[in-house]
């Protein structure tokens, strides 16, 4: 591994976000794009609202051979893998976002279980971006190390998870970034997204362990599984076959 991916690995796992700078090309940045907005089309979700979050969810993802490349991009599974700890990780969903301005952005929130403290690194989202996000539009902001009050602890065995209104409180600091650019979110992090004035896309995957996991994610994987019994293992491209299987 070389020493930027080191680097966003070792970011996440102090920070809860670690950033892969530019990965993208921009010939398969507009390649991608143009598959993204056929995908929309095609799934009947139209060219946007303004104001709209409007997302694309799992299987039919994988239909479009670049966007459904990248749940499979071997640099940025090589991150997830070291993240987790996890030679072959689980891709438990698969998801687009495509918000459409003047949008008001997201709340301060965590995606951790309110009531369950996780097990350290137990899953992992990757966002790719298609656009650049900056502070004067739609820039991720973070609370850095947030994650690890969620982690279940031997040495603090009675830690009580944070509430609502810490979560509120926390330094939160942007994260700007160019179209093409890779973030690797610890989903328990506390985040947020400031007010959204420019088109705003990111494919997004989440990743699990398949050792390690408090009961909700455990509960999360089961429905994968028993949904997936219903899809034919070869109508999934070869290179996600194997994280798409459990
Ligand atoms: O749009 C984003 O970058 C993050 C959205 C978010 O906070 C979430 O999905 O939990």
């Amino acid at each position: 591994m070389d020493a930027e991916d080191r680097a966003a690995v070792e970011a996440a796992w102090k920070n809860g976000v670690g950033v892969l700078h530019n990965l993208l090309s921009q010939d398969e940045l507009d390649t991608i794009r143009r598959e993204l907005e056929q995908a929309y089309l095609d799934l009947d979700m139209g060219s946007g609202e303004p104001g709209s979050r409007d997302s694309l969810r799992n299987e039919p993802l994988l239909n479009y051979p670049a966007l459904g490349g990248l749940f499979s991009h071997p640099r940025i599974l090589g991150i997830v893998s070291a993240i987790l700890d996890e030679p072959r990780p689980f891709l438990l969903q698969m998801k687009t976002n495509r918000y459409t301005p003047e949008h008001k952005g997201v709340g301060r929130h965590s995606d951790g279980s309110p009531t369950e403290l996780a097990a350290p690194f137990q899953w992992v989202a990757t966002m790719i971006y298609l656009d650049d996000i900056d502070v004067n539009s739609g820039a991720l902001t973070y609370v850095p190390g947030t994650h690890l009050y969620h982690f279940a602890s031997a040495c603090d065995p009675g830690r009580i998870l944070p509430t609502k209104e810490d979560i509120q409180t926390g330094d939160y600091i942007p994260i700007g970034l160019k179209a093409g650019s890779v973030v690797f979110r610890v989903p328990e992090v506390w985040h947020g997204v400031v007010p959204i004035h420019r088109l705003r896309r990111y494919i997004t995957g989440l990743y699990t362990s398949r050792t390690k996991g408090n009961a909700p994610i455990k509960e999360q994987i089961q429905k994968a599984r028993k949904s997936r019994k219903q899809i034919s293992e070869t109508s999934i491209p070869e290179p996600a076959r194997k994280y798409w299987q459990y």
